[in-house]
């Protein structure tokens, strides 16, 4: 890393420990587009995210449909846990190679989902109204994210999420831990779909309660989209 990427890495992580740094050395593009960091945030940072998210966004035990959080403005004040995501994304986005992002993203909205044993999310490729650039962060329980190639048309695909029954020897499966970002711009964003499958080899794919946080630009040409 630069003496650039350096400075802004601390302004963010803190002076604490270079060993904090060495998941840069272990970045995956397991496809064009999608980059995977392990191990970005601690454990004692995601059990502080952990439970604030689910005190903001899933308290009313009473509505167990509740398993949605939205958020719309800016993410840049790292004041705010929400708005210190987005500028961990940024930092993260900036550390990139360029020809892996020409530029970062500055996300001005949030989806958090929830999951409870045995439940997942339909295969699909993100809503056009965003722009290009989805980071996520993982908290709480582990998952296998799957990604498969759009064979038919994308824009059917961004429309409409539903696990997807068939077989495809091609799909690629990343396994998500607390603590772990994902960022996904281009071929990775636009021409593979992205879930959660409910059940990954016969067996329930989330085993313990996880907490997404998704970041994104809306793309204010497209907002019908
Ligand atoms: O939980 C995740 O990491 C994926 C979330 C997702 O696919 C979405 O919000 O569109």
């Amino acid at each position: 890393m630069d003496s650039g990427s350096d400075r802004l890495y601390h302004d963010l992580f803190g002076e604490d420990s270079d060993d904090d740094l060495e998941f840069l050395n272990d970045i995956e593009e397991p496809i064009p587009g999608l980059v995977i960091y392990r191990n970005v945030l601690s454990a004692g940072q995601c059990a502080q995210y952990y439970s604030w998210l689910t005190t903001e966004y899933f308290a009313d035990t009473t509505d167990r449909r509740a398993n949605q959080g939205m958020h719309f403005g800016a993410l840049t004040d790292p004041d705010t846990p929400l708005g210190r995501l987005g500028q961990i994304s940024t930092t993260l986005q900036r550390l990139l190679p360029a020809s892996v992002l020409a530029r970062p993203v500055v996300f001005d909205q949030a989806i958090i989902n929830l999951y409870d044993p045995g439940e997942g999310i339909g295969d699909h490729v993100d809503l056009l109204r965003f722009g290009d650039g989805v980071v996520g962060f993982s908290f709480g329980g582990s998952a296998t994210m799957r990604m498969r190639q759009v064979r038919g048309d994308m824009q059917r695909a961004a429309t409409y999420a539903r696990e997807l029954e068939s077989v495809d020897p091609d799909e690629v499966a990343v396994a998500l831990h607390a603590g772990d970002v994902y960022a996904m711009s281009g071929e990775a964003r636009y021409r593979w779909t992205h879930g959660i499958p409910k059940t990954v080899r016969g067996e329930a794919n989330i085993q313990d309660r996880r907490i997404s946080v998704t970041l994104r630009k809306l793309d204010p040409d497209r907002i019908n989209h």
